[in-house]
Order: C-alpha cells, then structure tokens, then sequence
C-alpha cells in the first residue's frame, strides 16, 4: 500500500554522530554502524481505532532514529507493516457491524495522515497483512518441511522448541512468557500444543471469517508474528540494524519474529538491536485500544493544537520511559514551541553551532530528546535575556530543529 507524504530534511553544517541505542536483546547500549544504507522495520498498527498518543510516542522514536542516520549522510531503508487482518479487527467490525476491509482502510488512511501532520518521515516500503499473504505462505510452509512447525486441528503452530536462541530477545522466563502470551494474543491454554507458548503460523478458514488460499497449509490467515518476518526479510534481509516498537512488542512479538527469521535462515539475529518505546498511559492506565482510554492524534489536530506541539510533546519524554498524557503536557509543549518560534523570528541571535552538537550528542545517546529539547531551550533563553549578532542564527536553529526533531518552526 502508499505510505504518506515526506516533508524535506534540511542537510546541517558538520557531522552526525553513530547511533548508541538500547537494544532489549543484550540489554545495554549498542554502537550501531549501519551500512552506506541503514535498515529500519518498525511494526505498524492494527488499523481497528485511530491513532492515539501512544503510537505517536513510539513512531517518534523511531522517527529520530532516521533523522540521526540521515544526519550522518546514510541513506535510510525503513519497513513498516499494516496489519491490516486479525482478530482484533475483525471482532470490532463485528460489533461495530461494518465491513473489516473498509474499516482497516479508514483507520489506515487516518493513520497516514495523522502521521504527515507529524512529520514522521514515511517507510520507504508500507505494506498490509493481507498483500503479505503469498510471501507468508511459502515461509510456513519451509517451517514445516524444517520440522519446525505443526499442525495441529487444521491450524498450523510455530515450535519455539526449534530455535536453540528463543528467549534471546526477551530474556523472560518461562512462568512470564506464559503469562504474556495470555494477555497478547497467544493461546498457552489450548490443549495439544506441543509448548504452550507455541505460536500460531497458520490459522485454518474459520466460518464468517475472511480467508485466502495457502497453497498446501489449506485456506487461512496468517499468524502475526510471521507477517512482520516475511515482510521484514522480504523487503530488508536477515540482519538488519533495528527491528522498533513499543515495549509490549518485545514479548510475544519480537522473541516470536526472531525465532521465526532465525530458524527459517540458520542466521542470528534477525536484527541487530530491538528496540523498544515505553508506554504512554491516560488516567494511571496504558493508553490501549482495548481499554478505551484514549487521547487521538486526530481529535487533537481537529481542536485546533498545532502538530508541532504535539510533537513537542511526545519529545519530552524519553523513548524508554513510561509516561503519562496530561493538559498539562500539552499545555507545556504549546508554551515550549510559542518561546522557541519567537526567538527564531528575530533577524539575529546568539550563534547555534554549539546547539546544533548539542542536539547531535543528545540523541546520539539513546535518543535522549529531552536533553535536545533543554540545550534549544537554552539557546532560546539566552536569545530572550542576551541576544546575539549572528544573522545566519535563527535559520540554523530552524533547520536543526526540523532535521533532528521533526519539529517546523
Ligand atoms: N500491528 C501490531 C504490530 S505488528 C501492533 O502492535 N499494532 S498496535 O496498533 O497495537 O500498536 C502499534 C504500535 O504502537 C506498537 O509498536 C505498540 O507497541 C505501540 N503502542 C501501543 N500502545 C502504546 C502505548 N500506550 N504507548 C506507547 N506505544 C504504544
Ligand atoms: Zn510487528
């Protein structure tokens, strides 16, 4: 499917700085040194409700991880999936009585506009579950001729068993992983699994349910975590720098993928850093569709507060941090962008290059925007109290400000 506009990264004077990340798999800080051209899959929606604070947060962070590549002159290779069929959506179509199709493409087409009012930068591949499929078949199947996987009432399961590395990712033990399972989309309970935590690949046509032909694996649809595996591999290979999301992907989803990738290829790892985004809570509870406890991008944009601050936002916490969504947050990100748009409206201020490393080191650091968003504020204080002659001042803090934050001044 299309992904969404990319609005421009202005190029900055000097040098970008390699990605130190926290990669969930070892634990601590990981020195990236991608390639000429960085890889980078970030896992989409489950297009059944629009866009909330929480997506945004994450798709942030993986945002800035873009900017600080490019800011390094490499080109950026990014993957985001849709997942566009399972049983979420199905069953809110179902009581909502709409169509599952039309509701995936509504919500999709939300999302992509919420995130052009963002100024995420768009993946270069955005590809749906569903448009998945014939790539996902052949996966399931090698699985199956590896030994890998079972079959098991006409369903066909994952076995962890088969991945000497399971766990790798996580690091869980066995009572958590179970319980996780429960609680995201695993079926640990349902008797004959060769492991409870065996994940489905495969599930048989269910009746009222939309189904696709999976060649010798019957009519179906696919597992979760195989969509992101053979859209990832497709589009990316085995290895590739980061594999993205919000903490509750880490297990079952990312330990799953990687087992999946892992057994298919004989390589390891699948990526090599998963990271994960903390969770945004409403009200003392994680923001989830599920719940219902949700602040929407959208409804934000149609009250009339401006993307930038939303943006602002979100920068103001730290990717790994959980965090909750106030007024007050937003009260203090309009203020925020209000005080940096004032001071770079005048013709000259005090000079920037130093902010502009400032920036670079703070977010060379895993990430650390809200010590970006402290040294601009700075620079903006000192304009306030001090000023400054450089006339080519004010426009550098604009473009750095929008190169490394996604923020338009
Ligand atoms: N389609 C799958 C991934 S393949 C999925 O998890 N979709 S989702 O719509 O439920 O979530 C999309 C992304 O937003 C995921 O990375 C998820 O971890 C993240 N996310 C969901 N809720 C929150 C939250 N409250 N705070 C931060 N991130 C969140
Ligand atoms: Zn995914």
């Amino acid at each position: 499917m299309h992904a969404w506009p990319a609005s421009e990264v202005p190029a900055l004077p000097g040098q970008g700085r390699d990605l130190r990340i926290h990669d969930t798999a070892t634990g601590g800080l990981v020195t990236l040194a991608p390639g000429p051209v960085a890889r980078l899959y970030v896992c989409g929606i489950t297009p059944y409700d629009a866009t909330h604070i929480g997506h945004a947060a994450t798709y942030n962070a993986f945002d800035l991880v873009q900017r600080v590549w490019l800011d390094t002159k490499r080109q950026v290779h990014y993957v985001q999936n849709v997942t566009d069929v399972d049983d979420p959506l199905l069953e809110r179509a179902e009581r909502d009585g709409v169509d599952w199709t039309a509701l995936a493409e509504q919500e999709t087409a939300l999302f992509r506009e919420d995130m052009t009012a963002l100024r995420m930068l768009p993946p270069q591949h955005f590809v749906g579950a569903v448009e998945a499929i014939p790539g996902i078949v052949p996966l399931v199947e090698r699985l199956r001729d590896l030994g890998a996987a079972y079959e098991l009432e006409g369903d066909v399961y994952f076995s962890v068993g088969a991945d000497p590395h399971f766990g790798g990712v996580s690091h869980l033990d066995a009572a958590a992983m179970r319980l996780l399972s429960a609680e995201r989309g695993g079926d640990p309970d349902r008797p004959g699994k060769k492991n409870p935590l065996d994940p489905m690949l495969w599930m048989a046509a269910r009746d009222g349910e939309p189904s696709w032909d999976g060649g010798s694996l019957g009519r179906g649809r696919p597992g979760w975590h195989i969509e992101c595996v053979a859209i990832a591999l497709d589009h990316l290979g085995m290895g590739f720098d980061v594999q993205g999301g919000g903490s509750d992907l880490a297990f079952p989803h990312h330990e799953m993928g990687a087992s999946h990738a892992q057994v298919l290829t004989g390589e390891f790892p699948m990526a090599k850093a998963y990271v994960h985004a903390g969770m945004v809570a409403l009200d003392g509870e994680k923001m989830s569709k599920s719940r219902g406890n949700l602040v929407f991008v959208s409804r934000l944009r149609r009250g009339g507060v401006d993307p930038a601050a939303v943006r602002l936002a979100l920068l103001a916490h730290h990717y790994r941090s959980d965090w909750e969504w106030t007024d007050q947050v937003l009260r203090d990100a309009v203020d925020r962008l209000g005080r940096w748009r004032a001071a770079v409206s005048r013709p000259d201020g005090p000079g920037a290059d130093a902010l502009v490393e400032e920036i670079r080191d703070a977010l060379a650091h895993d990430l650390d925007a809200p010590a970006a968003l402290a040294a601009v504020d700075r620079w903006a204080d000192r304009q306030d109290t001090e000023g400054g002659t450089d006339t080519g001042a004010p426009g550098l803090v604009t473009r750095a400000v929008d190169a490394l934050l996604g923020v338009a001044l």
